[in-house]
């Protein structure tokens, strides 16, 4: 039976879940975590069902066993849907419809749909559009299956909803005209980092798998009031604040979109100019959630994320956050004393801010070089910069022109260096 868009979108779709692990080990995270993607996007699960799949069907992804498996199952239960954690082709899906009878969403079009309910910015929106139209294109190839005509709700909420009757190349210029808009954004982007590049603090992103705590850390350290909430994908949008270190010092700290386990490629490409962000940082800030078993498991897929934005490398801060859940206090210790550069805290209780702020002055005074330098009289502006761009430790206004001694940006301590004194004397 067909059902109106608008009664789907308010009310919650149910599914059956079906799981697909290859590792015993992470059944409880994979679990878990299709369970809060679910929540997100407002689909309540009322049955599951487990499959250990070393190798996909080609054009099921799931063997004949299972699928009759699920289809009698949903059909028992009554499911307006199967919700598949994998990414399935335009075919598999088609045909799984076929075989359960009802709509099937993949997990790719489940975080679609989370980030279509969360897109508040005009560059969040176009690039959710473009993520959907993208991931909708190789499939209007096909001949949609009467499940998929009469799909409203979820998969299909937000920005692309309308598009599905469109034709192929209908599409394709949406596309093209929406790559357009989003480089115009990224251009304001551009020069809004620019502006902020001419200040002498330097720039930090807070990364982390999805549900973390990077929100409520960002709020915590720059009074902001983000959306902090238990369920994934709470941020979309960066946000960057001015943040004040002990000692004078200071940086940006931008929060970022969390991370998750196989971030579907065609998002990662969607979201580049957002995660572009990490990759213009100085260093970053890797929250840990500590609280949950298979937190090595997130931090490896946040590691394998940052290394596919070629930000792997960057000078990072770990920060093994939630520590007020843990059963053993020591625990916290114990990581701290293993891993280097590393604070045990809790973002939301506030415990572990010394610790963590003593971090990140370390952290910005390395990025900051000492400079001695005696400036003409006639380059007296220059001096007044040193106080834009970095820290001024002295001032001596001499004879033979005024003596700087200051902790600087790279770019000011270029500016300066051919005024460089080896010392007072
Ligand atoms: N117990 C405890 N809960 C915390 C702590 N920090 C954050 N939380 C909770 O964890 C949940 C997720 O926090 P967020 O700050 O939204 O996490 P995030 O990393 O920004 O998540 P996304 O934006 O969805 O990627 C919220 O319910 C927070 O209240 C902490 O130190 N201890
Ligand atoms: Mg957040």
């Amino acid at each position: 039976m067909a059902r109106g868009l608008e009664e789907t979108q308010s009310s919650t779709e149910t599914a059956v879940l079906v799981y697909i692990n290859m590792d015993e080990n992470d059944d409880l995270m994979v679990e878990e975590e299709l369970e809060g993607l679910c929540e997100a996007a407002a689909v309540e699960p009322i049955a599951v069902i487990r499959q250990r799949l070393d190798r996909p069907h080609k054009g099921t992804y799931l063997g004949k066993g299972k699928i009759e498996e699920v289809a009698a199952l949903a059909k028992e239960v009554g499911s307006d849907m199967v919700v598949v954690d994998a990414e399935l082709s335009g075919i598999q899906g088609r045909n799984l419809e076929e075989a359960f009878e009802r709509k099937v969403i993949d997990r790719t079009q489940l975080i679609l749909d989370i980030f279509a309910r969360r897109a508040r910015s005009k560059e969040g929106m176009l690039q959710v559009e473009l993520a959907q139209l993208s991931y909708m294109l190789p499939k209007l190839m096909s001949v949609y299956t009467k499940f998929e005509r009469q799909r409203g709700g979820i998969g299909m909420r937000g920005p692309g909803e309308t598009k599905l009757e469109s034709d192929r190349r209908m599409v394709k210029d949406r596309i093209a005209r929406l790559t357009e808009d989003i480089e115009d954004v990224k251009r304001i982007r551009d020069q809004q980092r620019v502006s902020r590049r001419k200040h002498p603090f330097p720039f930090a992103s807070i990364v982390g798998y999805t549900s973390a705590g990077k929100s409520t850390l960002m709020n915590r350290m720059s009074g902001t009031e983000l959306l902090a909430d238990a369920m994934p994908f709470a941020t979309l949008d960066p946000t960057t604040r001015k943040v004040d270190l002990p000692e004078g010092y200071a940086l940006f700290l931008t929060d970022t979109v969390g991370f998750i386990r196989h971030l579907p490629t065609k998002l990662v490409a969607a979201f580049r100019s957002t995660l572009e962000e990490v990759t213009y940082s100085d260093f970053v800030l890797h929250v840990i959630d500590v609280s949950t078993p298979s937190w090595e498991s997130q931090r490896d897929s946040v590691m394998e994320t940052l290394a596919g934005l070629k930000a792997e490398d960057k000078p990072m801060v770990i920060l093994f956050n939630k520590i007020d859940r843990l059963k053993d206090p020591a625990e916290a210790r114990r990581l701290v004393a293993e891993w280097p550069n590393s604070a045990a805290i809790s973002a939301s209780k506030g415990t572990g801010m010394d610790d963590l702020m003593n971090l990140l002055v370390n952290q910005v005074k390395n990025l900051l070089t000492h400079v001695k330098a005696l400036v003409p009289y006639s380059n007296a502006a220059i001096v007044q910069d040193c106080y834009d761009y970095g820290r001024v430790l002295t001032v001596d206004y001499r004879d033979e022109g005024i003596f700087v001694e200051a902790d600087l940006v790279a770019e000011m301590h270029k500016k300066l260096s051919k005024y460089a004194v080896a010392d007072e004397a």
